[in-house]
């Protein structure tokens, strides 16, 4: 289905293929691979909960298109863009999301609020997220090439409930960022309060 999907050019005025030259310039073939691979998942996910499978697509070829960018030019825009400056006390986990839906409105002309909404949250979650944020966010997770405890378990969920996948991810994050004594940013924590935690 992806491989020869045509974008109606109402989100970006160029082809799918020259999307996938743009971002495939800006990293690693293995990366690139990853990004390929999220996006076979996102668009399955976003056909089966009726979300625009075309923006999915869109969002997911761009999610880490700002992953390999050097940490100086993401703590200089940090700096000089209206950004919360607590971004400085993360890294590239952190900024690749928020930074990276900012440097691709500026530099891809996607300007789509829910496309650069699912870049933004593509690694914390948010306790308030469009379907389709959840469809990139979920499909990061799953794609084929991940391979960690739970991800079955993941995968399975994904097709059964996709609030439930969102569920999953953040409390197994979660548990993963306290295991290695990680900086929890605030936003993961949100997510967590509202789609993992009970009163
Ligand atoms: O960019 P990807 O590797 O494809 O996936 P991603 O954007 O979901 O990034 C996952 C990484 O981000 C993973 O190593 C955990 C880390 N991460 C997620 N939430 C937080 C975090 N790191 C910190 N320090 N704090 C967080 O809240
Ligand atoms: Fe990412
Ligand atoms: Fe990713």
């Amino acid at each position: 289905m992806t491989q020869t999907m045509t974008y109606s050019k109402t989100y970006i005025t160029y082809s799918r293929e020259e999307l996938i030259e743009k971002v495939s310039s800006q990293m690693s073939k293995k990366r690139f691979e990853h990004v390929l691979r999220v996006e076979k998942k996102a668009c399955f996910l976003a056909d089966l909960y009726q979300v625009d499978v075309e923006k999915a697509s869109i969002a997911a070829l761009t999610h880490d298109y700002a992953k390999e960018r050097p940490d100086e030019e993401m703590i200089s825009l940090i700096k000089a863009r209206n950004f919360n400056q607590e971004l400085l006390e993360y890294g590239y986990a952190i900024w690749h999301g928020v930074v990276g839906a900012h440097l691709v409105k500026e530099e891809l002309e996607i300007s789509d609020k829910d496309i650069l909404e699912a870049i933004e949250l593509h690694t914390t979650g948010a306790a308030k997220m469009s379907e389709l944020a959840k469809v990139i966010y979920v499909a990061d997770y799953i794609e084929d090439g991940r391979n960690f405890n739970g991800v079955e378990e993941a995968r399975k969920l994904a097709e059964e409930n996709l609030d439930k996948a969102v569920a999953f991810e953040t409390k197994h994050t979660l548990l993963y960022l306290i295991g290695k004594g990680f900086k929890v940013y605030p936003k993961t924590i949100e997510t967590y309060n509202r789609w993992v935690a009970q009163n």
